[in-house]
């Protein structure tokens, strides 16, 4: 049935505005047991996002709002057993949530509206395991709506995450009565509050061997979402979006967007998410490559399933008072940005409320760090007004801040280069690469240079750039610079290159 929701999105070709054909929605290609390796780099290559992940992709930067029944409780999983009258934030303000978004150049948010304890956000006719039974607002609230306006009024995107372990239902593990119930959820939060951009899945769940086992209806679930909410990616054991892998908040060297079919496995993602209240993945990645040449080669099938790297701004999901002076600094939500959205990734930063329903001071002033280092450093590209040279089509496409126009070789040659004279020495630090996305992800391995002296020497060196790669290296000055396509899969695209410094908080 993915297979199907795939095949029916194949047909959309849409054109940008040089009027080249792109393949946004072929976001899925199957392979015949007679075609050959070089028949499949070719279909690999043509492979694309669809027009909700296109949309998707540009956002870069979204937030997660984990709040609940364990806000009050000081837990991570609650047990489902708890008082619903325990939730009663004393100032919630949603609008406050939003705010501290926004200013942090965030683009879409999603809440958890239910957790693996059961306790729904909203006052669901399904469950009498909701804020209706809380002492909040009298049981007249509804955080799901708070914030849902909030996003409507302030213009940022909303995203619900409904966790399909339920430790408080009754009929958890009777599989077809709890996933009618989950459905009935769904529609409650898909028709009630809006347009939702994200819908988020997760894969954990905790039950031991003796537990319940719960067999999801995972193709009703996606169906359901298409028909209320069209526009909403399903994320995590979902179709649009695939979970990085990690919780550490660093992605991969080496992250294509492109993957074998079967990496959409749920079970798979299930046995990799977390196991109990206390693991966090937070394994080692970097080095792993999931989508080269060796692993497409052998699929059946490919798809566009891009990466998203989830992460806390604090060691829990759940706000801790105990955490507060643990909030990950400037520096290192920077240093994740860099390996996250600049590893071609979407970043997906956890910043949990607070019992009084508010964002804490910590972690705003964190975020406001973060967002002002990343502002001084990509406030000067370095590149705009050098003279550009290149062995291929429309250099000049590289630097108008345009992602639907590109650079290309000529013909379908495989390596390329441009090179970049400055009208003065500047020392620079930072890499800034786009592909055009819109035709596919190509690039598989490229060089920066510099001229020192008179002689070309290497100031960093990658492997993928997908839709935004970053590189990070040790500090040169030069005017002359150059990147080198080395390997690609047909011709190469980049609609976009940028050259920084890096800034610092005191800058
Ligand atoms: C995990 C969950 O178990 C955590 O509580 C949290 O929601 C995280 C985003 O996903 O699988």
């Amino acid at each position: 049935m993915r297979k199907l929701i795939y095949i029916l999105g194949l047909i959309s070709l849409v054109s940008c505005t040089q009027k080249v054909k792109t393949n946004i929605g072929n976001n899925y290609s199957a392979i015949s047991s007679e075609q050959t390796e070089d028949e499949i780099i070719r279909i690999a290559a043509n492979v694309a996002p669809s027009e909700r992940q296109m949309h998707w992709q540009e956002l870069e930067f979204t937030a997660f709002f984990h709040f609940g029944v364990n806000t009050f409780t000081d837990r991570e999983w609650g047990e489902g057993t708890e008082d619903p009258k325990l939730f009663n934030p004393t100032e919630l303000d949603a609008r406050q949530w939003v705010r501290t978004c926004k200013d942090a150049g965030i683009k879409l948010v999603i809440l958890t509206a239910k957790h693996h304890d059961g306790f729904c956000l909203w006052p669901s006719k399904y469950t009498e395991h909701s804020v209706k039974n809380s002492l909040w607002k009298n049981g007249q609230g509804d955080v799901v709506k708070e914030l849902a306006d909030a996003c409507r009024e302030m213009g940022m995107k909303f995203g619900v995450y409904l966790s399909p372990w339920d430790r408080n239902s009754q009929i958890y593990g009777d599989s077809p009565k709890y996933n009618e119930y989950f459905l009935n959820q769904l529609a409650e939060l898909l028709t009630n509050y809006g347009r939702v951009d994200e819908v988020w899945f997760d894969g954990a769940c905790g039950e031991g061997p003796n537990g319940k086992r719960q067999e999801y209806g995972w193709d009703a679930y996606y169906n359901l979402i298409r028909k209320l909410q069209p526009e909403a990616v399903i994320a995590i054991c979902g179709p649009d979006v695939r979970w990085v892998g990690t919780e550490s908040g660093y992605g991969r060297e080496t992250e294509w967007s492109i993957q074998p079919v079967g990496l959409r496995a749920t079970e798979d993602i299930a046995d990799n998410s977390q196991k109990d209240e206390n693991d966090v993945p937070d394994g080692n990645i970097e080095k792993q490559d999931l989508g080269g040449r060796s692993r497409i080669i052998r699929a059946e099938s490919l798809v566009w399933f891009p990466a998203e790297t989830d992460v806390s701004i604090r060691p829990g999901w759940f706000y801790h008072a105990d955490q507060d002076s643990l909030v990950k600094t400037p520096e290192k939500l920077v240093d994740i940005y860099f390996s996250s959205v600049g590893r071609n990734s979407g970043l997906l930063l956890n910043i949990p409320p607070d019992k009084r329903g508010l964002i804490h001071e910590n972690d705003i002033k964190s975020l406001a760090g973060m967002k002002l280092i990343l502002d001084k450093t990509f406030a000067m590209n370095y590149a705009i007004g050098a003279n550009l040279k290149s062995d291929g089509k429309n250099v000049k496409a590289v630097l108008d801040n345009d992602t639907k126009t590109f650079w290309t070789t000529k013909g379908e040659s495989e390596t390329g280069m441009i090179q970049i004279s400055l009208t003065e020495p500047q020392t620079i630090d930072v890499l800034s690469l786009q592909e055009n996305i819109r035709i596919s992800q190509r690039i598989e391995k490229f060089t920066f240079e510099y001229l020192d002296g008179a002689q070309w020497k290497t100031a960093s060196e990658g492997t993928t750039v997908g839709y935004k790669r970053l590189l990070r290296f040790a500090p040169v000055t030069s005017k002359e610079f150059r990147l080198k396509i080395e390997a690609s899969r047909l011709n190469p695209t980049l609609s976009e290159l940028g050259l920084y410094k890096l800034a610092s908080i005191n800058d």
